[in-house]
């Protein structure tokens, strides 16, 4: 039997949704808004070398390490390139930066004029996936120029309660962007058919609780006491494990069914694995716009710490992160 069409009663694109965002501000130049619409085709560019990845030679090791000493997968430095060039085009943004450089790349440095932003992204994470056909993501996060700063990267050292906007697309089953523009997150769904993204969710919501938690268990020996005994209790009270191991699928999951996610400190990396910059603060941005806590651990006097207001020292730097639905959140740090 033929299933009915579905008819959307209000068909709503990014870009529509972005410029009504802009109109509602009078003030707005409209700067922003061209951003992110870059954002929007560097996604459908990245997200259609990911469906064509074993057609495509674009698959295995670039044969280079990133600034983190990491393998370079040929998709990340094309991803990588795509997002510089569409952003770069884009008359409002002055400085770039990116998981795979390790120094910001500056599109315009002239500090007069117009208002001017930084993006920083994580071109492709969880790249590692791709090679089994796994979901991965790209994850931005889009700053105020600071032209008070003395360099480029001083510019881009505010804490993430400053982002502007933050999000990410996962491409998986489907090619999702996720968008807070500081009211709430919008999702949307790439329509294959017209090459648009299409709303489908409006100020998301995360639930409150959810007897899930995402976190590499492999490691559990080297995680400090309290996320071992978060562990042990929330085994005992009947908890699921899901873990992808590509933090967009992984948050996206927890965005739309509730849990919590954990990169704790391991032996292997003391301060936690994932950047503070560009992974963790728009997560962090994120799932708060949708009622969720986004920590980053204790401080030493034994407060949760938020991601967002931590002020970071480079931009490449890692943390602690625990974030999702705000009473799984509150068990973990109830152990800590
Ligand atoms: P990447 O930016 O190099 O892809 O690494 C980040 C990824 C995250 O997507 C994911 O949450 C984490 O690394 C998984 O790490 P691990 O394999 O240690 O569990
Ligand atoms: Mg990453």
């Amino acid at each position: 039997m033929l299933m009915d069409t579905p008819i959307h009663k209000d068909i709503v694109t990014l870009q529509s949704h972005i410029l009504a965002q802009q109109d509602k501000n009078p003030q707005s130049t409209g700067t922003l808004s061209w951003i992110l619409s870059a954002l929007s085709i560097s996604a459908k560019v990245i997200a259609d070398h990911v469906r064509r990845a074993r057609l495509e030679d674009v698959l295995g090791h670039a044969g280079a390490d990133n600034v983190q000493g990491e393998q370079q997968q040929k998709l990340d430095v094309i991803s990588n390139e795509v997002l510089i060039r569409t952003l770069g085009s884009r008359e409002g943004v002055a400085i770039v930066a990116s998981e795979e450089n390790e120094e910001p790349v500056i599109i315009r440095n002239d500090t007069a004029g117009e208002r001017r932003y930084c993006v920083l992204f994580d071109p492709l994470d969880g790249s590692s996936n791709l090679d089994v056909c796994g979901g991965v993501g790209t994850i931005f996060s889009i700053l105020r120029q600071d032209r008070r700063a003395s360099d480029a990267e001083a510019s881009l050292l505010q804490p993430g309660e400053q982002q502007v906007a933050a999000g990410y697309i996962l491409y998986g089953s489907s090619t999702v962007f996720c968008v807070s523009l500081g009211d709430g997150v919008d999702m949307f769904v790439l329509d294959p058919a017209i090459g648009a993204f299409l709303r489908v969710e409006e100020k998301l919501k995360i639930p409150v609780a959810n007897k899930s938690y995402s976190l590499n268990e492999g490691n559990r020996l080297s995680f400090p006491e309290g996320y071992r005994d978060y562990l042990a209790w929330a085994q005992e009270n009947g908890y699921s494990s899901r873990y992808v191991g590509a933090m967009v699928a992984d948050v996206h999951r927890i965005l739309l069914k509730g849990g919590v996610f954990i990169y704790p400190p391991t032996a292997k990396a003391p301060n936690g694995k994932l950047r503070l910059m560009y992974e963790a603060n728009p997560m962090a941005m994120l799932i708060e716009q949708a009622g969720g806590k986004a920590l980053a651990g204790l401080d030493s006097n034994g407060e949760a710490q938020r991601i967002m207001a931590l002020k970071p020292k480079n931009i490449h730097e890692r943390c602690t992160v625990i974030l999702g639905s705000p009473d799984e959140v509150d068990h973990v740090v109830r152990h800590l």
